[in-house]
């Protein structure tokens, strides 16, 4: 049984600890699931997530009320992670893709959430293009006005949810600047003429995954989310929100990876005695659980600060994702090598984390964006 002990800390109220106790009983229920075919795995948890409940967590009320209050969307994460990535993943991207609605809808765009909150249609967050990932002032894709509406031309990639998607949240240049301060937000239905999947793209732990075209995608004016030209602060306040929940799915994934590294030196015997005898183990148990505590610590210092009403938590968002990500890869591969050949052996937990990992320290940020989002901050900048 993974350490609960992080539940009694000040940052939680008790409504978060019953939801993590809800919820661990809903994921010994449920999961992890088959995930053979992602797609449909992906679907039935988005499906099965909704219909339990939990999705009302990913998004504000349709009506406007409610806000997105980031230690529940942190403790779902974290709980689902440790059970099955790709329930954390389901989770998520409801989210991230509906958090622009969440913080900038109109009222007719806030529709979507009824069913995105009920696991009725899934979204998807589209701001990678081929030549701006981490560079996102250079987006190429363009959103020209024309009539009552806009046309959308270009490529998105890297896009979770692409290919199942029933909504998109799409960035795109329209021009009222240079650079960031030329970029505005839409929300596309993926069944729009001209948006087509060019490509599905698969990685080292599946999840669904693609390359969008964009070829003459027209939608009309009320699909702007926000104010034209404010498409790069719409996209980075909705990740100021959801990086420390990559955060605090890095560190599910980390405390799942300590649970089975305690029942392993326990349990396997070496040189006449269980290698949780030998002092050199000892040390490699002591920084894994070093390194949970003191990401666990971030993560929920930079979610209890968003719910408490900062206006702004870039900072605090950044070193969570950071640290989390970082040294969950660090516990895992400590697990890996404690676990010996098994630790390799395909559908081993430990296995499946190790490739689990790695792309959450790329995605909503790479670890170098998160330090030079860091550096700016205490420099006093952006
Ligand atoms: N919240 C609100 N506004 C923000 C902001 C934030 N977190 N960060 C920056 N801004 C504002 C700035 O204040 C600035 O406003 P003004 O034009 O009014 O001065 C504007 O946005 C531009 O900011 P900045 O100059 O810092 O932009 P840069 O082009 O230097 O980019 C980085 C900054 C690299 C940090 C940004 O592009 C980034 O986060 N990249 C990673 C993107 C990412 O996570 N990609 C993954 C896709 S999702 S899987």
């Amino acid at each position: 049984m993974a350490d609960r002990t992080f539940l009694d800390w000040p940052f939680f109220e008790d409504r978060h600890r019953d939801l993590a106790d809800r919820l661990e009983s809903w994921c010994k229920l449920n999961l992890p699931v088959d995930h053979g075919d992602v797609d449909a795995a992906s679907t039935a948890l988005v499906a099965k997530l909704g219909a339990d409940g939990w999705l009302t967590h990913s998004a504000i009320e349709p009506d406007g009320s409610g806000t997105l209050d980031v230690r529940s969307l942190c403790l779902i994460r974290e709980t689902l992670a440790r059970h099955d990535g790709l329930a954390d993943f389901a989770f998520a991207m409801q989210g991230l893709g509906t958090g622009a609605l969440s913080l900038f809808g109109s009222p007719e765009q806030r529709q979507w959430l009824t069913k995105t909150r009920a696991g009725e249609a899934l979204s998807a967050f589209a701001l990678s293009e081929p030549k701006s990932g981490s560079d996102v002032a250079n987006i190429e894709m363009t959103a020209v006005r024309d009539g009552d509406g806009y046309v959308l031309n270009g490529e998105k990639t890297w896009i979770s949810n692409g290919g199942i998607a029933d909504v998109y949240c799409v960035f795109a240049r329209t021009g009222e600047a240079e650079g960031a301060r030329g970029l505005s937000a839409f929300v596309v239905p993926a069944k729009t003429a001209g948006l087509e999947i060019a490509e599905r793209l698969g990685v080292i732990a599946p999840h669904p995954l693609a390359r969008l075209a964009f070829k003459d995608v027209r939608v009309p004016a009320t699909a702007l989310i926000g104010d034209a030209g404010q498409g790069f602060k719409i996209a980075m306040s909705v990740l100021d929100v959801f990086r420390s929940t990559v955060g605090a799915a890095a560190l599910g994934f980390a405390r799942r990876a300590l649970e089975a590294t305690l029942i392993r030196v326990k349990s396997r015997e070496l040189f006449g005695a269980p290698l949780a005898e030998l002092q050199m183990v000892q040390g490699h148990i002591a920084d894994m659980a070093l390194d949970v505590d003191a990401s666990a610590l971030l993560v929920y210092r930079a979610a209890w600060t968003k719910d408490t009403g900062a206006p702004r938590v870039t900072r605090e968002a950044a070193m969570a994702k950071l640290h989390a990500t970082d040294h969950a890869q660090n516990v895992i591969d400590k697990a890996v090598q404690l676990h010996g050949g098994d630790g390799v052996r395909s559908g081993h937990i430990v296995e499946s984390l190790y490739r689990e990992i790695r792309a959450l320290r790329i995605y909503e940020g790479a670890s170098d964006v998160q330090r030079v989002v860091i550096a700016r901050q205490m420099m006093g900048g952006n």
